[in-house]
């Protein structure tokens, strides 16, 4: 507190001075009558008031304003710093280009599994609307009739427990109900299991069911009965990358025997890469995903369909056979991706 006697020649001229410098906040203490003349010798009638001021007060009263004006610098300066960071990052940080109005679909896109890369690639090329989205995707999505395609054998390739055994079943069923002869081949010899539920297979259809070992012998047998159904080839898992590539020398690209690479839907997208990659793939003609009840997510199958760049033809969506099956259309693809929104 700082305290401090004003003298004035009327009560009005001492407050003045107070004012003057200790500022509006002053508080008038105590005022009296006084004597006033040079040299200390009392003759002339004043007025003498006592202020005080809080002095800390006084620096307080001075410092907001400082302060404020600190803060708002030093908020521009970190405003112009971070949109030259943004400058600088957004050729290499690809997602700061997105404007804020699209955000909420590449949200979506990536909380659905879609690679990031290709989440921005759709947001570009969609509005800010689901629908358009929805549409750029039909657009990309490539699908395919398999049991109507015209050819001689459909092999059925894929990693173990891909589900290659059930979704064969599935789909002589399936071309059965569509009055077309098959018979059925397996190349999976050694597990009991497979062979076992394609003989019931074969009962129920009334078709024959040829084991064989080597995919040599499939060109004869294709020879024989082309004429009469069309063969649906069981695979193993284990020989992918061998069977793959004896079918690639024995049936050469755009032949009769088509082949279609089945995708375990709840692998993530790197795994299931990985597994596609490790086989003779560039002569697939098309993919089919499987266990689609199973998975969580559905953005894996628009990575993989853009990555193999195959259409797909068959999706299971159980275990059940013949009912658990369905051949897709991009307009259902397109909303399963997108989480059925
Ligand atoms: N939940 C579910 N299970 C499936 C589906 N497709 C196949 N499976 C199951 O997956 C397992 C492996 O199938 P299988 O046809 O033997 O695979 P393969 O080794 O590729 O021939 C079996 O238990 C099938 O019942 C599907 O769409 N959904
Ligand atoms: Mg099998």
């Amino acid at each position: 507190m700082k305290m401090k006697k004003f003298v004035g020649q009327t009560f009005k001229e001492a407050i003045d001075l107070v004012k003057k410098e200790l500022g509006p906040d002053a508080i008038i203490l105590s005022s009296k009558s006084v004597k006033s003349g040079p040299f200390g010798i009392l003759n002339k009638d004043a007025v003498e008031v006592t202020a005080a001021i809080d002095d800390t007060a006084l620096v307080r009263s001075g410092e907001p304003a400082n302060e404020k004006d600190e803060i708002l610098k030093e908020l521009r300066g970190l405003r112009d710093e971070i949109g030259f960071l943004k400058e600088t990052l957004r050729p290499i940080v690809p997602t700061l280009r997105i404007s804020r109005n699209k955000k909420g679909i590449f949200n979506l896109l990536i909380s659905q599994g879609v690679d990031p890369q290709f989440a921005m690639i759709l947001v570009e090329r969609a509005n800010d609307s689901i629908d358009s989205l929805k549409n750029v995707i039909k657009k990309d999505i490539k699908v395919q009739d398999a049991a109507s395609a015209d050819c001689d054998a459909m092999v059925f390739l894929g990693p173990s427990g891909a589900g290659k055994t059930t979704t064969m079943s599935k789909i002589a069923y399936m071309m059965a109900a569509r009055k077309k002869r098959v018979s059925l081949v397996s190349l999976d010899h050694q597990r009991i299991g497979s062979v076992a539920a394609l003989k019931d297979l074969s009962r129920h259809l009334k078709c024959q069911l040829r084991v064989i070992r080597n995919v040599s012998e499939l060109p004869r047998l294709i020879y024989k009965e082309a004429e009469r159904s069309t063969i649906l080839v069981d695979t193993p898992g284990y020989g992918y990358k061998d069977i793959s590539k004896d079918l690639k020398d024995f049936f050469p690209g755009n032949s009769s025997v088509k082949r279609c690479y089945m995708m375990d839907s709840t692998m993530n997208t790197n795994t299931a890469l990985n597994f596609w990659q490790n086989g003779s793939s560039e002569t697939i003609d098309s993919i089919a995903f499987t266990k689609l009840d199973m998975a969580t997510q559905y953005g894996p199958l628009y990575n993989l369909s853009m990555l193999t760049s195959r259409p797909m033809s068959f999706l299971t969506t159980g275990p059940d056979v013949p009912d658990d099956i369905k051949v897709p259309n991009s307009d259902f693809l397109a909303n399963l991706i997108i989480g059925g929104v």
